[in-house]
Order: structure tokens, then C-alpha cells, then sequence
């Protein structure tokens, strides 16, 4: 399998939909895209059925620039307010009931692996915190044992947005929301610190506030997955409805949020830290060698 089963058969592309002609031609198809050429090319998603100014859908939207091999992923995903804006992607998207996801992307990524053998093929879990800290997280824990080679995203809006509002594990301790009148009774989960006793190679915890930083992590835990094993992002993607933002201040939301308790943090495994400075040193040596041609 080769990059060539994406370009379409000679003669047959003037049929395809005047879309997908667009991705191949003049979008993230066969090449990857940086953040600062958004609004210059055709993107993977363009339109959502989400609350206005959602953060959320503006990180997704920047994942779908960050993954590195866009034509050669599949994303899992399953109910929760993300889910609707995911499946607006030209990226084949599996829906896993709610809890299921890490389960199903194992099978996923395990066929692929056996049916592709010379073509990566990436695989994404993207969730919300409900459907993975709570619901799902007996599922993404075996993952992580398992080593289980795709990355894991978790839209931390730190509530059950889709449903109106009840609390999750990732909820801060004390908050009161519509379906939590009396206060989240304990501590928002550590997910990242499981992650790490679970042996997960690369984490990060980050807010929509960084795009090109947003676009990094995504793009370094694919890279890593696909090598070395499981990786875990953490990304702080407000809820606006729910804690009564009002959109011009989601933004400033998700700085106050990053300054105050949220930060930015990365963590390797030592295998994935070596794997990741010879895989830059190889990207640097390329890059030069592209120039001495040009
Ligand atoms: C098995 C199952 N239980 C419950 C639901 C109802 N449900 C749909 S979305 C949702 C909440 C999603 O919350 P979260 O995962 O945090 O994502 P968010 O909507 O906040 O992005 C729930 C409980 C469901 N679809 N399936
Ligand atoms: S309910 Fe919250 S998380 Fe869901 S789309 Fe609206 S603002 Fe975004």
C-alpha cells in the first residue's frame, strides 16, 4: 500500500464530488498543512452543528490540520458534543457506544496493522472527559496497559455537556451545575498521573489557547503511537453553555483557565523521549537536504 491509493483513478476524478477533488488538490491530502496557512486551503472540516464559539470545535478543527497522515487515519469516537462536529470530517469515523471507544479502536488498530503492513495507518480516540474518564474508563485504562499503539484525546470540558450539564470525574471538586445542584462531590481525576502508572509513553495537558503548540502535541503523539506506543492528550476545550461563557470570552476563558490551574504539561517515557530526539534529528536532516536541492 502506498500514498497513491488516495489519488483517484485517471478519468474517474472529474466524477468524484467537487470536495474531495478540493482535498487532493488544494488540501491536506498527500500533504500536511501548517497552522498558520489556515484560511488558504481546503480543510478536512469546514462546518459543525456545535454551540457558537465553542472551543471545542475550534480544537478539533485544529487536530484535523495536526494529524500528520490524515488519509491514512481513522478517528473513534462515540456520544458527546464533540462527536458532532468529528463526524463532520472527511476522516473515516467509527462510533463506539459510550464507554467503548478504547476497545474499539484496539480492534481497529490491531486489523489495520495485519491488513496494511506497509502503510502506517493511524488511529485517534477522540472523546469527551464523561466518555473517557468516566464512562469509558475501564476501556482506555486496559488500553494503556495493553500498550496498545493510537492515541488518546480527551475533550476535557469538564462537564457532561451533550446531556446539560451533570458533573464528571474531570469536574472540578465543589462546582455546581444544572444536573449537580449540590457541588461534584470529589477531586477532578488525574488522568495524566494514571496515564503515566499505566506506562503511557507521551501525555500532555493543554488548553485552546496555542494553536501551533495545539498542532505539535497532536502531531507528536500520533508520531509516538505509531512507534512506540500509547500516548494521552488532555485538552482543557471550555463549555460555554454550561459555565455561562460568553462566547466573545472563551478565549480569555481558556488563558485564565491555562495561567491559573490548568498549564501547560508534557510528559515522555524515556523509550518515546529517545525515540522522539532521533526522529527530530532525521526531520532536521531532511529539511536540510530538501534545501541544498532547491
Ligand atoms: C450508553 C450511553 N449512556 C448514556 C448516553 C447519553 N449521553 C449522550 S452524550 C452524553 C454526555 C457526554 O458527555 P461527555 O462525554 O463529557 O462529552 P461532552 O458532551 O461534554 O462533550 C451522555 C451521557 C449514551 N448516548 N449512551
Ligand atoms: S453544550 Fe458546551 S461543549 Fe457542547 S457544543 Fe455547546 S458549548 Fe460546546
Amino acid at each position: 500500500m502506498s500514498l497513491k491509493t488516495i489519488r483517484p483513478a485517471t478519468g474517474f476524478k472529474e466524477y468524484l464530488p467537487k470536495e474531495y477533488q478540493d482535498l487532493i488538490d488544494d488540501g491536506p491530502f498527500l500533504r500536511q498543512r501548517k497552522v498558520s496557512e489556515l484560511g488558504s486551503f481546503k480543510e478536512a472540516i469546514e462546518e459543525h452543528p456545535m454551540c457558537a464559539g465553542c472551543a471545542m470545535t475550534l480544537f478539533i478543527r485544529l487536530v484535523f490540520v495536526a494529524l500528520p497522515s490524515l488519509e491514512h487515519t481513522v478517528i473513534c469516537g462515540t456520544a458527546g458534543c464533540g462527536r458532532l462536529a468529528i463526524t463532520q470530517g472527511a476522516v473515516p469515523f467509527v462510533y463506539g457506544n459510550y464507554g467503548d471507544t478504547n476497545a474499539v479502536a484496539t480492534g481497529l488498530k490491531r486489523g489495520l496493522d495485519i491488513r496494511f503492513k506497509d502503510q502506517p495507518k493511524d488511529v485517534v480516540v477522540m472523546a469527551g472527559d464523561g466518555g473517557l474518564a468516566d464512562i469509558g474508563f475501564h476501556a482506555v485504562m486496559h488500553s494503556w496497559f495493553r500498550k496498545e499503539k493510537f492515541t488518546t484525546i480527551m475533550l476535557d470540558n469538564e462537564v457532561y455537556g451533550n446531556t446539560g450539564g451533570q458533573d464528571s470525574g474531570m469536574t472540578q471538586k465543589g462546582m455546581v451545575m444544572k444536573m449537580a445542584p449540590t457541588g461534584k462531590k470529589f477531586e477532578k481525576m488525574d488522568m495524566l498521573g494514571l496515564a503515566k502508572t499505566a506506562g503511557v509513553a507521551y501525555t500532555a495537558r493543554i488548553s485552546t489557547t496555542n494553536p501551533t503548540r495545539i498542532a505539535n502535541t497532536i502531531r507528536k503523539a500520533v508520531l509516538i503511537a505509531r512507534e512506540v506506543g500509547p500516548t494521552f492528550i488532555q485538552a482543557y476545550t471550555s463549555c460555554n453553555i454550561e459555565y455561562a461563557i460568553p462566547t466573545p470570552k472563551v478565549i480569555d476563558d481558556a488563558r485564565d483557565v491555562e495561567k491559573d490551574r490548568y498549564g501547560f504539561a508534557e510528559y515522555f517515557s524515556d523509550e518515546a523521549q529517545s525515540y522522539w530526539d532521533e526522529s527530530e534529528k532525521e526531520r532536521k536532516r531532511l529539511r536540510k537536504a530538501a534545501k541544498k536541492i532547491k
